[in-house]
């Protein structure tokens, strides 16, 4: 995930100061494993979320044979700044997430997390308004043989894109219970704030088994330096809204506009089963989630009824927003929003180069996805 680039040629002094400098930088660099421990077989491009048919397999010796459930997603986005702009015109100065990959669907309003197939692909999003995989990835040239596609980008993809590019709503996540999630975070800088060296971090609210690796408080967690990359991963747990947010001095880059979405859909919506009760006994015995060996158990299941999986008016199956077992938590409609308020005053002051008044801090606008 890091890349600390080493001299290997350091036998004179002089030298080696000179070739001492790239040793303190790091890089971008995206990560998205078109396979890993839970999911062994690389999904075809195309082939869409796998139904869900039994408990998963944990990649623990008790269970060497188990169902593989869910797939491998990945997203990357930039941590900058940018601009929004208020209901009269004003442009109001941000600290603020960025897309780095699935802008095509981000442009669609969609949310831009990506199967690794669409993910790890070669594309130009400033030329090619379809192109939905990671910014800036490029054959590695020092790959064995050369030219595989190993997370080496080009980083002046990724600036031309990522600077100045940053809104509120931070770039929309959305992944399926069961997937394994690969977000990386590439630091652009804020071109607006030259003075500072803001690191940024990706906090996840609600998600209960955090490794403090991945957590994003930068006092026990890492965080992302200008001009480096640093890729999340989380094994999506349990279905349900979620936010997430940049933890590097949170009021300030949260006031100034680090904060996103994401949704974890529930398996129910990918069961194949007769009755929404009978594949939620299944679910119920999944190790990773069953009653009585883990903390994600909340609920005893609801009364049996004989709700079938039903379609939708538009004739497509109804998706459900947790796994209720009868339908109860059905929708039509699927809308991200998101409500923020800021302060006007203090963003502009974020924007100079005087310290930010968080004592007279006031939300002044309320937004409904970053619209005042
Ligand atoms: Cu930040």
């Amino acid at each position: 995930m890091f890349s600390i680039h080493r001299c290997r040629n350091g036998v004179a002094a002089l030298l080696f100061l000179l070739c001492a400098l790239p040793a303190f930088g790091q890089s971008f660099r995206v990560q998205c494993p078109p396979t890993t421990t839970l999911h062994p077989q690389a999904l075809p491009r195309g082939a869409g979320e796998p139904a869900y048919t039994g408990p998963s397999v944990t990649g623990q010796n008790s269970q060497p044979t188990g169902v593989v459930n869910g797939a491998i997603k990945c997203q990357q986005i930039s941590g900058g700044d940018g601009y929004a702009t208020m209901g009269d015109g004003t442009q109001t100065y941000l600290f603020a997430f960025g897309p780095l990959s699935g802008l095509a669907d981000i442009q669609k309003g969609l949310p831009g997390t990506q199967f690794a197939s669409v993910f790890n692909t070669v594309g130009n999003a400033s030329t090619d308004p379809t192109y939905n995989g990671a910014v800036g990835l490029v054959p590695d040239p020092e790959s064995t043989p050369p030219g595989q596609l190993t997370g080496h980008v080009d980083p002046r993809q990724i600036m031309d894109i990522g600077v100045m590019n940053g809104n509120m709503p931070a770039p929309t996540m959305a992944l399926d219970e069961d997937d394994e999630f690969f977000l990386t975070l590439t630091n652009v800088g804020m071109i607006m704030r030259p003075d500072l060296f803001e690191q940024h971090t990706v906090h996840f609210h609600g998600y209960p088994n955090a490794s403090a690796f991945f957590d994003g408080v930068p006092d026990a967690s890492v965080a992302i330096n200008i001009g480096a990359s640093f890729t999340y991963y989380y094994l999506a747990p349990d279905a349900g809204t979620y936010f997430w947010h940049c933890h590097v001095t949170p009021p300030e880059h949260l006031q100034m506009g680090m904060v996103g979405q994401i949704y974890v859909r529930p398996r129910q919506n990918r069961v194949t089963t007769a009755t929404l009760y009978d594949s939620l006994v299944t679910q119920q015995q999944d190790p990773r989630t069953k009653c009585g060996t883990d903390i994600l158990c909340s609920t005893p299941l609801p009364p049996r009824n004989s709700v079938m999986h039903a379609k939708n008016k538009s004739g497509t199956p109804t998706l459900y927003a947790y796994n209720d077992g009868d339908g109860s938590t059905a929708y039509d409609v699927e809308y991200p929003l998101q409500i923020d308020g800021f302060d006007p005053n203090f963003h502009f002051v974020g924007m100079t180069f005087n310290p930010e008044p968080f004592t007279d801090n006031k939300d002044k606008h309320f937004l409904l996805n970053g619209r005042s």
